[in-house]
């Protein structure tokens, strides 16, 4: 009898030995993943599709690609002599600078050796009596490793809608999170944006400049907060560097892996004219800290629409147009139940006579044809389109591997109503597969990099402590794991957020399950409760000889 629990690879494929870990993914995860393996002594080898490291930051070039998280915070912490001696040019640091950072980490710690790059991970699939992974490429390479950790990002597969007659389209077209290297010129074009997320509201402002007419095509109004984003005040940044141990600390314990004034005070306590002063400064500083003005933005509807509809008497200020400022005005979801991007000058720019805003909600896209763009009302000649419509998240580069547990479970059928993990971390049925930043952890509601380095360093530290004990496999329980989902939902549930139809709630994704992904708890209490399950003996675990 063959043993049930042992799975068959494809055949054709060729097996290249064994390591302790493989990780998938070279991002900002799967990178410090593979530093601290290393300094445990592990060997690890890295599988990254592009051709270079840096995750996200590689992939997403398009114009005005800038992260909205301060550049002094959105950096790793791991190593002072690193954190002191990169120097960061903005406030608010573009793609191409964090590139040449990640870069810089890969050389600085001698990664690239472990680095496999061109390559994409099929299968991976665990073997219950020898309690490792044999993991699968699509160049038909098999490695056999004890664990498998996921490193592949949660905004990594681009979702392109399927508008009929794409294929007949006779210009050019590209998706914001899988630009060309070579980069784009818009000069002397018609443009066509497809998208009002943070990738649209960012490239919207800087195509628009380059551009003979761009259509922006809008089927959701978003709220955008300014980023005000300058270069970054030497002043500013020898003061933190003198005190990066603290303030990294702090950030670790905070509610979002950044630290902003947050109020305790109910904007409903507060009289009319406190709420415009609070309001106003919140908009002054720019950055994240707008819905922390008041204490109770994010439970209270009422609440809430105190600073939504300041922000709509901001667009109504800038934008000339009543009709259009109306029409860029969010009304269908509480600010910040969606992820709030920051921009430079995106409502300004529909003053621009080069800029025309098409409300698909109202007149709706029928199909590209080989000239542009067609909605139920209008034709649009174009040269070129980009579609910023976002990704499969936080789900959808994992299943689009073929990752097999125990007895042959396949994730795909196991999260087909959802993702269900424990701590976002662990999967019952999948030992020794961890998730860096997975569904189930703060991880997209947070500073990425504190909670990629919260998860990275629990895991390293998990995979020594069974390595010192000679257990061969760690696996979630059932038991914890349907708690762990239980207690995100009820989190989830005393907040505002499942009001909205946003990517966190996977309603981006034509019949993907409605369930609102990230753990919102908060990154301290997160990462005491991580700390508390270790302590414990990794309670809620099965460790196994
Ligand atoms: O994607 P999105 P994104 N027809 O899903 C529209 C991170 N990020 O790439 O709202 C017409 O937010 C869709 O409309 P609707 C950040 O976490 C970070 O912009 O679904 N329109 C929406 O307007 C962010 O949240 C940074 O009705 C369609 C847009 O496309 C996440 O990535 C920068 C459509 C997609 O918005 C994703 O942002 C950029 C269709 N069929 C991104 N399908 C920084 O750190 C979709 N849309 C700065």
């Amino acid at each position: 009898m063959p043993d049930a629990r042992r799975q068959p690879m494809e055949a054709g494929t060729e097996q290249v030995g064994d390591c302790d870990a493989v990780i998938v993914g070279a991002g900002l995860a799967g990178l410090y993943m593979l530093h601290r393996l290393r300094g445990l002594g592990l060997t690890a080898r890295v599988y990254e599709a592009g051709s270079g490291v840096g995750g996200t930051w590689y992939w997403n070039r398009y114009p005005g690609a800038r992260c909205d998280i301060e550049s002094m915070d959105y950096s790793y912490s791991f190593s002072d002599a690193l954190q002191q001696e990169w120097r960061w040019s903005e406030r608010y640091a573009t793609q191409p600078e964090i590139l040449r950072y990640i870069n810089h980490v890969a050389d600085r710690f001698d990664l690239r050796r472990d680095i496999q790059f061109g390559t994409r991970v099929t299968a991976a699939i665990f073997d219950a009596v020898t309690n490792r992974w044999t993991i699968q490429t699509d160049d038909g390479e098999r490695v056999s490793a004890q664990f498998c950790i996921m490193a592949i990002g949660c905004l990594s597969t681009a979702q392109t809608p399927r508008f009929p007659g794409l294929d007949t389209f006779k210009g050019e077209w590209y998706h914001t999170g899988n630009w060309p290297h070579a980069g784009v010129d818009f000069t002397g074009q018609r443009v066509g944006v497809i998208g009002t997320g943070a990738s649209g509201i960012q490239s919207i402002p800087i195509i628009a400049r380059q551009a003979t007419h761009l259509f922006v095509f809008q089927r959701t109004p978003n709220f955008t907060i300014p980023a005000w984003n300058a270069p970054l005040d030497p002043e500013h940044e020898r003061h933190l560097k003198a005190n990066y141990a603290e303030h990294r600390r702090k950030n670790r314990e905070s509610r979002a892996g950044f630290v902003v004034p947050v109020s305790d005070t109910p904007a409903l306590e507060a009289t009319p004219d406190e709420r415009q002063r609070a309001y106003e400064a919140r908009w002054a500083r720019g950055g994240f800290g707008f819905t922390s003005a008041f204490a109770d933005l994010s439970t209270n509807e009422e609440a809430n629409e105190t600073a939504a509809a300041f922000v709509r008497a901001r667009i109504r200020a800038i934008v000339r147009d009543p009709a259009i400022a109306e029409a860029l005005s969010p009304r269908d979801h509480p600010i910040g139940t969606k992820r709030l991007p920051l921009d430079t000058d995106y409502y300004d720019t529909f003053n621009r006579d080069n800029v025309t805003l098409i409300d698909v909600r109202k007149d709706p896209i029928e199909a590209i044809t080989p000239d542009g763009l067609r909605t139920r009302d209008a034709a649009y000649a174009l040269d070129r389109i980009v579609f910023a419509t976002g990704f499969d998240a936080m789900t959808g580069a994992l299943l689009t591997i073929d990752i097999r547990g125990r007895a042959g479970c396949a994730l795909q059928r196991k999260w087909a109503e959802g993702p269900r993990t424990y701590l976002g971390i662990a999967v019952a049925g999948f030992p020794n597969l961890f998730i860096i930043t997975g569904p189930g952890s703060p991880s997209v509601l947070s500073n990425m990099i504190v909670s990629i380095e919260q998860h990275v360093d629990w895991i390293a530290d998990c995979i020594a402590s069974l390595r010192a004990r000679d257990y061969a496999a760690i696996e979630a329980t059932i038991e914890a794991e349907d708690g762990w989902v239980a207690h995100v939902n009820e989190v989830a549930n005393t907040t505002l957020y499942p009001k909205a139809n946003s990517w966190y709630m996977g309603a981006n994704i034509p019949g993907k399950p409605r369930i609102f992904m990230p753990y919102i708890g908060g990154v301290g209490a997160y990462r005491k409760k991580c700390d508390e399950v270790a302590a414990k003996g990794y309670e809620g675990f099965t460790l196994i000889a």
